[in-house]
This record gives C-alpha cells, structure tokens and sequence, in this order.
C-alpha cells in the first residue's frame, strides 16, 4: 500500500456546486468515485464529470513535464530548462518593446483552482504586466459592470435565495447543464424542481426549451438579444400598474423616479414584435412576479454574452429591487462568505467610484472596462505590426483559440508571436502555439479551498480539502509557478527569482491594506503582528488570513471561538453557518452610500436598445449551448464523458430545417460574417423558430496537438462564426449569443 491509498474526502472544483466527493484511492489509481453523503454543502449530489476526474487524473495525455518547442518539435524539459528559456524569449521583448508589448489571458479553471485563483491577483502586480484580457470579456463582464456601479463592487453580485423563493424567473440559463452560474447550489435542479413543489413557480425565458425549461412550470421562447427590451418593459408594467415598492431599502435606493420616465417609452406593445413575446404575456410576467411573495429574476450567461448584455444584468436587479426582493430571504441575497476573496477587494484606482474608458485598445480604440479590453481585440493586437503591438502572451489556464470570438483571426495571429508561454494541462488548440508549456496540476494534485464562487452561494459555507495525490519536491505547485513568471516577467533572471521573497512581499503587502481598510476587522492593527501569526506560505497562508479576518474568523484574537484554516480542516465535510442573510445596506460601496438605480454609464445604452425595436427580426440567430458532460473546451479528452452521440450538432427548428431543404442528421453549412463551418444538424421543436444552436468549445481537429480522444470527437468551434467586432456596448463582453447566420444544406 502506498501513501496516498485509502479514502480521501475531497471537494470536486470543477464547476460551482462545488460538490463532496469520496475518492478511494489504491495502488495509488483512483478506484471509484462517490458523492461524500455527509458533505454539510452538497448532502450526497454529484454529476458526472466529478464521477471522472480520476480519468482526468490519469489521462495519459495531461502534461506532467515542461515542453518546449523549437520550430515544429516538442521537447520535454527540466523545470529549471523551461524557466530559463522562459526567460531567453520574454526579456528581449520586452527591453525592446516595453511592457506593454507583452500580455496575458487568464481563463476560466482559474476561479476554480487554489492556487491560481489566489496568486493571479499576485501575478499581475508583481510583473508589471500591464495587457490583461480574459474569459471574463466573454461571460459576466456586463454582471460586473452592473454590480460596480449599482453597489460599488464589481463581484458584489447577488444570488437567488432558490431554496426559499415562491417565484423564480430565470432567463438564459440552463443549470441542467451547467449546474448552475453566479449561482451556486448543488443538485440546483432538485431545488428548482422545490419551488413548483411547495407550490411556487419556476418561469423561463430562453429561445431553447432546455431540459430546465422543460421541468419549469412554464418556457417563455425570447428572440436572442432581446431581453432587456423584455426586462424594460416589465419595469414600464410595474410603474403603470402602480407596482413599485422597494420596501425596506427605500431609504438606501437614488434614481426611482428617473427609472420611470426611462421606462414610460418601453411599453410591452413596443417590445412584442422585436422579442416575440406577445405583450400580455409580458405584462402576467410582471403582476406575477410583483404579486409572489418572495419573488426574484436570475440571468446567466444568455443575458450577458449577447447585445445587450449590461442593460440585461443590470435591469435583473432593477426589477428586483423595484419589487422589494433585493436583499430578503427568497428573493435576491448577497453572500457572506467564509473565506472572502481577494477579487471583492476593490482595486484602489476605484477608491473614488468607478470609471471607464480610462484608455483606448491601440487598433480598434475599444474603451478598457474594469481594466480589460474585449477578449476579441487580441487577435488584432497581436496581428497589426506598429507601436504598442503585442509581441508575447502569456496564457493562465485559458483556450483562447477556441472560446474567444473571431477563432480565425487569433488563430492566424498566435503563431505571430515572438514568444508564448501557457500555463495549462494540456498540448491543445491554444498551447500548441507557445513555445513553452508549464504544466499545472490536476484537480487531485492540490488542496482546495474555494472562495470567488462563494460570493454567489447560497448558503454561508465552506470546505477545505487536502490533496489526494502530492506533487512532490521535483515540481513546483502552480501558484510558484506564477510567482516565478512574475520574476522573469518584472527583469530577474530565472535562476535568480526567490519565490519565498515574492510571496512574503505579497502576502505583506496585503495585510498591510487591509489594515488599513476601515471596514475589516483588522484596522489599525499592527500589520507585521499579524503577519507574523500567520503561519506558512502560499495559498494556504492566504486562506488562513482570510478566514480570521473574515465574518466567522478570529480575527487574530478579537475571538477566541472563531474560525482560523487549523479549525476548517477539522472540517472534514465542510462547515455550514446557515442560509444568506440581509447585508443592506453595510455592504454598499458606492459614492453615494447608495444603491445608485440609474448610472448613466448604463442608461446611456437605452438609446442603442431603442434603435434595436426600429430593427425587423429576419434570418436565423446563433445561440450557444452546453451540455453536463462538457466543461467548456477542456474535458472532452476524458472518454466516458464524450462517448456516445456526436453532440456537437446545430440544432434547428423542424420548419427551419424544411426551408434549409435540411433532414435530421444532415450535413449543414453555416455561415457568419466571421466565418463557416459544417456541422449534422438535429432538427427540434426544442428551439424556437429563428433560432439554432450549437454547443460552444469543441473544434479538436487542430494539428499540433496530444489530446487523442478529444481528436476522435472533434465537433467544430462555434466561435468561427462570431464577428470579433460584436460587442455589448458598455461592457465590451463578446456577443456570442444572437450572431445572425445563414444555413443551408452542405454540398
Ligand atoms: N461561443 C461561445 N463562446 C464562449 C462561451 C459561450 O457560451 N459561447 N462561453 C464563454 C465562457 S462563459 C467562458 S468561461 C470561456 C472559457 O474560456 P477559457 O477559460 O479560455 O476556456 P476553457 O475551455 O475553460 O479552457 C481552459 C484551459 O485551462 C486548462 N486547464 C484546466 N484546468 C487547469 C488547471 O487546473 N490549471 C491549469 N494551469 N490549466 C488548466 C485547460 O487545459 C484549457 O486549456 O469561454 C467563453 N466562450
Ligand atoms: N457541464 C458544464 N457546466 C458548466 C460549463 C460547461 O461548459 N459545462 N461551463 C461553466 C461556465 S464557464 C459558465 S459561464 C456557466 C454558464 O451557465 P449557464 O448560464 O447556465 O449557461 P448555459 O448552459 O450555456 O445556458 C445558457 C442558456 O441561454 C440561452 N440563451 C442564449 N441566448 C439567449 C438570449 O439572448 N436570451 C435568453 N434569455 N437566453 C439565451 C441558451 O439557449 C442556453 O439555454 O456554466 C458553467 N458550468
Ligand atoms: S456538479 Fe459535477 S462538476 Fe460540478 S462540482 Fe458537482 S460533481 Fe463537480
Ligand atoms: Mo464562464
């Protein structure tokens, strides 16, 4: 028997159920994988995709070694032979060209992963680095954007109390495959399939009949990019019919009444035609809503990645607030979490309120947001040669090449650069243009402690879990790894980077805020007292502090009885201090101290969602969708997930299909502005008429790459097709949702 065997008790960080898992472990190979019953969070729920991540574990293609590539060879390295070649390309690049000529994307499994998730925020101060885009600019981008300015956080966003509301009106969302977004809350079906139960309601609004609206009590098709025409209009209903009782937050709330005369023209007879929702149907949406008690809207990814994505984040709350469930039980809550991240501390150039468009992208002038630029300006950054060009990149967990719009482009640009580094698991669409790969862990290889997603849970809770597998002294864990890119990046030479000095510089420099931070526990306490009981290093030490500085820690001696990590790991199946509780208005940020209903960087949009009801609806719209079995692009090399039925299929209405001349399983032509693909269809009255759908992150039949059994189920890259120039507005996230297309049968 070796070290490792035996049962190991462990949270699955893949997606945000954040599930307990049982891992029995011998001769040192995963055996099974169960649902841990006793998990305070997640009570015995788990998918299948956390049922494999020993497959992942073992996957025979998951990097474990640096690679280096010269020309077309790969090369396994030494880690110190990687580093150092790290440091042979970037240093030219950037004493030559600045700082600014090189970037980084960071994407998705960051939030999910300890490591990175905490030293990301370290990674970007530490090297100077000053171009940052991520998946952000494709997913939540307006959410943030909304929260920043209506509460002053840009991760102060609230979640749906499911577990207690009477009414649930949920739109582009579709938790039976994604388990749910900003909204976490394990097996979140049977909870939603509660509501009907105990005789509430669940309605959603999607242009899909998914399988969470098909278990709702009703599906609501909308045309894509038009909810919040839908949205606006329901706020003209409230207003009219005399319906707006903020309540209990009156006192805390500006801009009620300008919200009333911007709502006067968005009457649901304006809105009916542009998002195919007859007006009475908007209208019993509204009444519906004000009369359940409690009631709350949710919008996910549908609402975000798509025209008017701000307008749409931004208008969920607004009707939440303007029907008093904001910050009350069953409506719409703000966590509290155990362990606070290090993201909802507000970066200090926002110290005054937030700003926008504080600089211009070089080749498209795109206003940065919250400090990015859209994720589609990085394939024209690296592409047009001139002053300020991006010459290196760094990718952090990311697949650009396949989640980022205008596919093509970036994939015409990456070879461009001069130099490349990816820290990532795998050779794939995106890391086989790096010229050095830097392995990071599996899921099994480290500890884990969440804590962004716990922002949006909806209980108060949390986990710590220890590694079931160690890496070992021979390879660095990946929150060294990025302290020693940090080094390279900010001029050290590779040999020479003393990560314990960066990371103790970090860790310092952090406490030293937040002692000086009115509103933490700590203020003006002696910064190096603090430091100096803290014990360890890494993201471990991290947790520590923000568990005692937290609302059920220590704090540092402030009580005896509060939590610290030692006590968390007692833990073993998690710790549960109850359901959300009201945190209005403490928790505001804004300027004013208030919850600021009508910004202007926002409202100013109304004008551009005005034109879009002067625009007939014509042709078909691409949607997006996923499926349980999938994890954005990077999952699909795990054979029992992708066995089965080709899922990577457009979906298309039956009359859709007859006019495309299409049959079931036919092959499709579908062309964008942006580009074509052939895809089978699979012709369905699950969609709305209008409208197609396909899967987004599947296209592995790149070459170059060592994913062998994602190669054998390729599929297409949806993002092919979408124009890199379709942006919402006041957020710059990539319309993904809603790209015009044209379909016809293959030759
Ligand atoms: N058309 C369309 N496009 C979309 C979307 C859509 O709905 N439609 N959705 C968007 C959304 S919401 C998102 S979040 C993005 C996702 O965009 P990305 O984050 O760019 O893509 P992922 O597919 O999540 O790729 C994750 C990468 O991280 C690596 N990886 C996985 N785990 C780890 C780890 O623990 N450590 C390290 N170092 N690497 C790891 C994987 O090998 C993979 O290369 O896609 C966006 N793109
Ligand atoms: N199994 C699995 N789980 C995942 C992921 C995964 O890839 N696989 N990805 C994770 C990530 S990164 C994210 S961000 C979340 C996303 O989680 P969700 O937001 O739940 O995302 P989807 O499952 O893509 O559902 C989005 C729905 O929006 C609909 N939609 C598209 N356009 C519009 C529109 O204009 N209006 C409206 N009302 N609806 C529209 C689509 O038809 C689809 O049903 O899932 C996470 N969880
Ligand atoms: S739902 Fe599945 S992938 Fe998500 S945390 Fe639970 S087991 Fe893991
Ligand atoms: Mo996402």
């Amino acid at each position: 028997m070796t070290t490792n065997d035996g049962l190991h008790i462990r949270t699955c960080s893949l997606c945000e159920a954040m599930c307990g898992l049982e891992i029995t472990v011998a001769n040192d190979h995963v055996e099974s994988i169960r649902p841990d019953k006793a998990d305070v969070w997640s009570k015995g729920f788990i998918c299948p995709k956390g049922a494999s991540l020993g497959d992942l574990h073992h996957d025979p293609d998951r990097l474990r070694t640096p690679m280096i590539r010269r020309g077309d060879e790969w090369k396994e390295s030494s880690w110190d032979e990687a580093f150092a070649e790290v440091e042979r390309l970037l240093h030219p690049v950037i004493q030559e060209h600045g700082i600014d000529a090189l970037a980084a994307y960071i994407g998705n499994p960051t939030a999910h992963n300890m490591s990175l998730a905490r030293y990301a925020g370290a990674f970007v101060p530490l090297s100077g680095i000053t171009q940052l885009y991520s998946a952000g600019t494709v997913d939540q981008w307006p959410k943030n954007v909304s929260s920043a300015l209506l509460y002053g956080g840009m991760w102060t966003i609230p979640v749906p109390d499911i577990d207690r509301t009477q009414h649930l009106l949920m739109l582009g969302a579709n938790p039976s495959a994604s388990q749910g977004s900003l909204l976490a809350a394990p097996d979140i079906m049977g909870r939603l399939g509660a509501i009907s139960s105990r005789g509430g309601k669940v309605v959603v609004v999607d242009p899909r009949r998914t399988a969470t609206a098909d278990q709702a009590d009703e599906w609501i098709p909308i045309r894509p990019g038009t909810d919040a025409a839908l949205l606006m209009a329901m706020v003209q209903v409230l207003f009219a019919e005399d319906r707006v009782r903020p309540g209990r937050l009156s006192e805390f709330i500006t801009g009620i009444e300008d919200l009333r005369e911007l709502a006067a023209p968005f009457t649901p007879d304006t809105v009916a035609s542009t998002t195919g929702i007859p007006a009475d149907t908007i209208r019993s949406l509204a009444r519906e809503l004000s009369d359940a008690d409690p009631a709350v809207v949710y919008g996910r990814i549908g609402t975000c990645n798509q025209e008017f994505g701000t307008l749409a984040s931004w208008l969920v709350d607004v009707i939440n607030i303007l029907t008093g469930n904001l910050d009350r039980p069953g409506g719409s809550m703000f966590s509290n979490p155990v362990v606070p991240s290090l993201a909802c501390l507000r970066p200090p150039e926002f110290a005054e309120g937030f700003e926008f468009g504080r600089f211009r992208s070089r080749v498209r002038g795109a206003p940065e947001i919250l400090g990015q630029f859209p994720v589609s300006c990085m394939a024209e950054e690296i592409a047009v040669p001139g002053a300020g060009q991006i010459k290196a990149l760094i990718t952090i967990a990311g697949n650009p090449a396949i989640s980022a719009p205008d596919a093509g482009k970036l994939e015409t640009a990456l070879p461009e650069l001069a130099c490349m580094i990816s820290l990532d698991n795998y050779l794939n669409e995106t890391t086989r243009h790096a010229h050095v790969i830097l392995p990071g862990v599996s899921p099994l290889e480290q500890p884990h402690c969440g804590d962004l997603i716990w922002n949006w849970a909806t209980r108060n809770a949390a986990h710590y879990s220890p590694a079931v597998f160690p890496i070992g002294d021979d390879r660095p864990a990946e929150w060294e790894i990025l302290l020693k890119l940090a080094g390279i990046v900010g001029g050290q030479k590779a040999a020479e980077v003393d990560i314990k000095v960066l990371d103790n510089l970090f860790f310092e420099g952090l406490v030293g805020a937040l002692t000086t931070e009115p509103k933490c526990s700590i203020y003006g306490r002696d910064s190096s007292q603090i430091a100096a009981a803290t014990d360890g290093c890494g993201p471990d030490r991290m947790t520590d502090f923000m568990i005692r500085i937290g609302p059920y820690g220590d704090g540092y001696g402030q009580d005896a009885d509060g939590l610290n990590l030692d006590k968390l790991k007692t833990q073993t199946h998690g710790i549960d201090y109850g359901p959300l509780e009201p945190r209005l208005p403490d928790l505001l940020q804004t300027p004013s101290g208030k919850i600021e209903v009508t910004p202007k960087h926002i409202t100013a949009d109304l004008n551009r969602l005005q034109q879009r009801l002067e625009r007939k609806n014509s042709g078909l719209l691409l949607v997006s969708r996923r499926h349980l079995r999938s994890n954005n692009s990077w999952m699909h090399n795990v054979e029992r997930l992708v066995r089965g039925r080709d899922r990577c299929t457009l979906l298309i209405h039956p009359d859709d299909a007859a006019s495309a001349g299409l049959a079931d399983g036919a092959l499709a032509m579908v062309r964008s502005e942006a580009g074509q693909l052939r895809v089978p269809v699979e012709v369905s009255d699950e969609m709305m008429q209008g409208v197609v759908s396909l899967p987004h992150g599947w296209g592995h039949d790149r070459e170059g790459t060592k994913m062998s059994v994602a190669a054998r189920h390729a599929g297409v890259n949806n993002n092919l097709l979408a124009p890199g120039a379709m942006v919402d507005v006041p957020s710059g996230n990539a319309i993904v949702n809603g790209i015009p297309v044209e379909v016809s049968a293959a030759a």
